[in-house]
């Protein structure tokens, strides 16, 4: 389990690991609340059987956690898509102007900047408040996917506009949040 790579939900759509985590003895990660509800089970990038959604929050927020079976080996790493791994020290929360990178399925890792804090998006099911503006590319399957600034965990890949292709403006969900909301710790 990785930040970054490829899941999928119910066998079929597909999102990214945000990362790996733990509650008490039970491993997992966290993703974004709009990959999947409690209860949706999850295969891995190699269509291995893999996980269970334990909880979703979205809107609202746009957070959840899948607990991973005894075949998956929680790493507190993310896929740099460059054949490596950035590994993941910590939580704290990068402020506007700092450097961004992100890691996910459908475009690989891209590089930024934080622009704004706390920002309110629309989407078509509701508004999602408290997400993290970002001048980085991304596309769908990028979701739940990894914010990274230096070896900081920050955040979820929400949604946003654009595409990798000419660029675009791409909200996370810090990650802070949903690691207090179910009680969880990075790996
Ligand atoms: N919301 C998309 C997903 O579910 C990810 C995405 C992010 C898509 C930014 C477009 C975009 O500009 O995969």
């Amino acid at each position: 389990v990785r930040g970054g790579d490829a899941y999928y939900i119910n066998s079929s759509a597909r999102c990214s690991i945000g990362f790996s985590v733990r509650k008490g003895s039970t491993n997992g990660f966290v993703s974004a609340g709009h990959c999947g509800r409690a209860g949706n089970t999850t295969t891995g990038y190699n269509r291995v059987a893999q996980g269970t959604f334990q909880g979703s929050s979205f809107p609202g927020n746009d957070y959840s956690w899948v607990a991973v079976n005894s075949n998956w080996t929680p790493r507190g790493w993310v896929n740099n898509y460059s054949g490596g791994n950035v590994a993941v020290k910590g939580s704290t929360a990068a402020t506007v102007g700092s450097s961004i990178c992100r890691s996910g399925s459908t475009t690989g890792w891209h590089c930024g900047t934080v622009q704004q804090l706390n920002a309110s998006v629309r989407y078509s099911q509701g508004t999602v408040s408290g997400l993290t503006r970002t001048n980085v590319c991304a596309e769908p399957g990028d979701s739940g996917g990894s914010f990274i600034s230096g070896s900081q965990a920050q955040g979820m890949t929400s949604g946003g506009s654009g595409n990798c292709s000419s660029g675009g403006t791409t909200y996370f969900q810090p990650v802070n949040e949903a690691l207090s909301a179910y009680g969880l710790t990075l790996v």
